[in-house]
């Protein structure tokens, strides 16, 4: 435990004995005797239409391991669920490079293989009331998508690279008007060329040491660490290098963050379309063992997590203890407070703060409060729960 902080030393002592098992292997659940005590401002389901759409959402309460097992791992899907057979499956690398190829499963899985931890938030996380735990965090293991692309060899000229899913669907601009247009197209998103070289993105065919399960992209999928859910493109059928940039409706028309900014005396709207992820943390739980208290969580960002700071109710901010696996730059960190609680309701607030000092921006922070979509909604998670 650390305690680097002072308030630290005050909340840390009485109850850390009893929750000494809890961490050991990273899982609540294993502590005897301690029992989690579910939020009381719990998430609606998701509604009818949506249901199809995002699946497979697990209790915050519930994501309780720092690997997300696969079966409470969420799903998202647009255009539908693909099941694609794998025997006759190959991925088409195309467009503005000088040896255009297809390249089956068995290609690509001969290549050297990759792996990451890396944790997978959509960017419409907290954003809705209904989509607050779209976030999970997994072993994915692959192949280098930079090293395809060099020997396909990418142009002079070239500005990104567009991942298209094998999932199609109808989509309708100026619906209702009489210029209306309909037309069927594939899911994709695109990334710049230099983006799309890191070499941490990988093509996936393996998720927590498994074959990559067809929810989740089956068989191969991108594995963009680093980026929100929307860019990791599942069901991956062809990959095109472009001169041009693609604008469809995951790139500039939905998945577009709407913000209002003040520029001197005005006030401007940017529009932009959702990127890399944002510097974050939740209250994931609230354990209770022979009367004292725990309270745990997750944070994750583009930079390493340096702290973690917890409010409860209106409280002073208190450093929270760092626990559990710290597997590198793209996984998200466990951490945990003890809590000499009072019965009675109250609120709990989370803030993950950066290796370069970065705080996670409060729901009153003009960054969050002038943003009308809500996508890439990284503010301050406040929980509500009673203590008996
Ligand atoms: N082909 C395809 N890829 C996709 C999507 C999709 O609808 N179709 N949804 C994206 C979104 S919005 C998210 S949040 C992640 C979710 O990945 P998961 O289902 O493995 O959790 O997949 C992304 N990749
Ligand atoms: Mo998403």
């Amino acid at each position: 435990m650390r305690h680097s902080h002072r308030r630290d030393l005050v909340i840390g002592s009485a109850a850390a004995g009893l929750f000494l098992l809890a961490h050991g292997d990273g899982m609540a659940q294993a502590q005897e005797g301690a029992r989690v005590i579910p939020w009381t401002d719990q998430p609606p389901p998701v509604p009818p239409p949506l249901a199809s759409v995002a699946r497979n959402l697990t209790s915050w309460e519930n994501l309780d391991s720092w690997i997300t097992p696969t079966d409470r791992f969420f799903e998202v899907g647009h255009y539908g669920w693909p099941e694609i057979d794998p025997a006759s499956w190959q991925l088409a690398i195309e467009g503005h490079v000088d040896a255009p190829d297809r390249l089956s499963l068995a290609e690509l899985k001969a290549r050297p293989r990759q792996e990451v931890t890396f944790t997978l938030e959509c960017s419409g996380n907290h954003g809705l009331p209904f989509l607050v735990s779209a976030i999970g965090n997994a072993r994915w293991a692959g192949t280098s998508l930079a090293e395809v692309l060099r020997q396909a060899g990418i142009r002079d000229g070239a500005k990104e690279v567009v991942f298209f899913g094998a999932d199609r669907s109808e989509e309708v601009l100026r619906a209702g008007t009489p210029i209306e247009l309909r037309f069927e197209t594939n899911f994709a998103r695109s990334m710049s060329v230099e983006d799309a070289m890191n070499p941490a993105n990988m093509l996936c065919y393996e998720m927590n040491g498994q074959t990559l399960p067809s929810a989740h992209g089956a068989p191969v999928r991108l594995v963009a660490p680093g980026w929100y859910g929307i860019a990791n493109v599942k069901w991956l059928q062809r990959i095109v290098v472009s001169e041009t940039r693609f604008l469809n409706r995951f790139m500039a028309r939905d998945y577009v963050t709407v913000r209002e900014r003040r520029q001197g005396d005005q006030t401007m709207i940017s529009e932009t379309s959702v990127g890399p992820q944002l510097l974050k943390s939740a209250p994931a739980r609230v354990l209770s063992a022979a009367g004292s208290h725990r309270i745990e969580g997750m944070a994750w960002g583009p930079t390493p997590i340096a702290a973690v700071e917890v409010r409860i109710d209106d409280g002073p901010w208190m450093r929270a203890a760092l626990v559990g696996e710290d597997g590198g730059a793209f996984a998200w960190r466990f951490w945990r407070l003890d809590w000499q609680a009072q019965p009675g309701e109250h609120r709990i607030t989370s803030r993950a703060i950066d290796t370069e000092g970065h705080v996670q921006p409060a729901m009153d922070d003009p960054v969050i409060a002038g943003k009308r979509t809500y996508w890439e909604s990284n503010g301050q998670v406040t929980r509500a729960v009673r203590i008996g």
